[in-house]
């Protein structure tokens, strides 16, 4: 980034780069000049949240939080975890080791017992559990919690993508009676994750990954992931089935209803900004960023169409329609500022509002306002009873930003079903095939067609498709998929 660019973000004449010629620089770009985040702290892989970046994360979190709210509770638990906790479960550490923090001193003095930063809280919120659970009735218990956790990752950071501070980890850690209570439970955030992103308009396959690839110390992972418009998929969510491995460790046991101690199951799912980074890739163009009505700060700007004689009253009118449509319901902000209506336009383009009123002294001499949606289509509508007309308006905004990322990701989205296309499989998008499951076929597929065996048994919304043969063995198999991931 040149550092003439650092007070720049109202002028008018830059243009963003386009989204299709370079990914990576327009993600960059849009992240600045969006004012999402900043990039700028002198920590690598730890970021600022701009303010209006923040709004977007308030949005897309408080969509999360009423989702979990139905039937999970929030809360919170410390930051820091005692070194013998932490090392408890032995596939847990393997999994973790190289990327924890430790805090070491108190001051000048060392301490007795090592700090972990929490890279997850599994080992911080178990032990608590294992006070708290007593009987059968106290099951079953959900519970999540909206946190920082550090990681100490060493693979190319990228702001929202690969953070070393995790500033927006939502865990939900649930304990169960049974392994198929804690199986409904996964199928359950599976639901959940699936109505988020639908929230959100991002388009997600859903898989299970690879046993190779699954959480440490979870029995098995459902992984969800977003296609990126270069192609490279990311995985924006995971659900684990943690079986009775932590429960073992921890001694979370239950009094079940004939009075024995029985071991408890478990599920831990999570989310981070990656959600933030999804949304921004999916629905953002060469203008700028582009917000599904729900998950924006502003969902309506109102631009007063000032002539002299008569700004007065224009800028009565836009005020007088702003508080009428923010007591609907609506975010709504007037752009009062003395700059030119184009001026104002590009700011709130960039900023992905997805609708624009402009109201002038014609208009309000005809009843009408001006509406023009962040997609560029314009409607003059009727003055009276405008909340209506609004409400069905973001409507189909919404409907068409989730029209278009999906055409966009099933044009990405490639049908191999013989062991010839597999070197193009993953080319500019994903691949699915039918796989059996075992290391060996992987291990073939991924070398054949230089690309990564991101998981089978695919569900959800985006490909349909039937049991069929392994690609490489020919026993039977399921679909799964084949990327490039971030
Ligand atoms: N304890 C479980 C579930 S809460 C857990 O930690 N799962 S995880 O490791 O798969 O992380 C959950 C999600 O966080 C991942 O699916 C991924 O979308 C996101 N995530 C993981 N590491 C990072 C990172 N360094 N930066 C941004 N997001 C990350």
């Amino acid at each position: 980034m040149s550092a003439n660019r650092e007070n720049d973000n109202n002028t008018q004449s830059i243009e963003l780069l386009p989204k299709k010629s370079d990914f990576s620089e327009w993600y960059n770009e849009i992240l600045w000049r969006a004012e999402i985040m900043d990039v700028r702290y002198p920590i690598k892989g730890m970021y600022v949240w701009h303010p209006y970046g923040f709004g977007v994360r308030k949005r897309v979190y408080s969509i999360l939080r009423s989702l979990l709210d139905v039937d999970h509770d929030e809360t919170l638990f410390p930051l820091l975890i005692p070194e013998h906790e932490f090392m408890k479960e032995a596939e847990h550490i393997k999994g973790f080791e190289n990327e924890v923090y430790w805090i070491t001193h108190g001051g000048t003095t060392p301490l007795d017992v090592r700090l972990a930063l929490r890279p997850t809280s599994e080992t911080s919120i178990y032990p608590m559990y294992a006070l708290w659970i007593r009987s059968h009735a106290d099951l079953p218990l959900k519970l999540y919690q909206v946190v920082n956790t550090f990681r100490y990752e060493t693979k190319h950071t990228r702001p929202l993508i690969r953070v070393r501070e995790i500033t927006s980890f939502k865990e939900a850690h649930t304990v169960h009676g049974t392994w198929d209570d804690a199986a409904e439970q996964v199928e359950a955030a599976v639901r959940l994750y699936q109505e988020f992103y639908d929230a959100l308009c991002v388009p997600v396959l859903i898989s299970k990954r690879p046993d190779w690839d699954k959480f440490p110390g979870a029995d098995y992972t459902i992984a969800f992931d977003c296609v990126m418009p270069d192609g490279r998929t990311l995985q924006v969510g995971t659900v684990h089935h943690l079986g009775d491995s932590f429960s073992r460790t921890f001694d979370l046991t239950y009094e079940d209803i004939n009075g024995e101690q029985v071991l408890c199951h478990q599920t831990c799912y999570g989310i981070s900004e990656r959600c933030i980074a999804a949304l921004i890739s999916t629905h953002g163009d060469d203008t700028g960023l582009c917000l599904p009505p729900q998950t924006a700060p502003v969902q309506i700007v109102i631009v007063p169409i000032i002539m002299k004689k008569r700004e007065a009253e224009v800028q009565e009118a836009a005020q007088v329609l702003c508080d009428e449509l923010q007591a609907a319901g609506f975010r709504v902000k007037v752009d009062a500022r003395d700059l030119r209506p184009g001026a104002k336009y590009y700011h709130w383009e960039l900023r992905g509002v997805p609708l624009r009123i402009e109201i002038g002294p014609r208009d309000i001499d005809n009843g009408v306002v001006m509406t023009v949606t962040r997609g560029g289509t314009k409607e003059a509508i009727q003055r009276e009873n405008i909340a209506v007309h609004i409400q069905e308006k973001l409507a189909s905004v919404t409907t068409e930003i989730q029209s278009v990322a999906r055409e966009r990701v099933q044009g990405q989205i490639h049908m191999v079903s013989t062991r010839g296309e597999l070197l193009d499989a993953a080319k500019g998008g994903v691949g699915v095939l039918h796989w059996c499951g075992s290391k060996e076929c992987c291990e073939k597929i991924e070398a054949e067609s230089e690309a990564v065996l991101l998981g089978g048994e695919l569900r959800g919304k985006l490909v349909n498709v039937d049991q069929s043969n392994c690609i490489i063995c020919g026993e039977p198999g399921t679909a799964s998929l084949l990327g490039r991931s971030y």
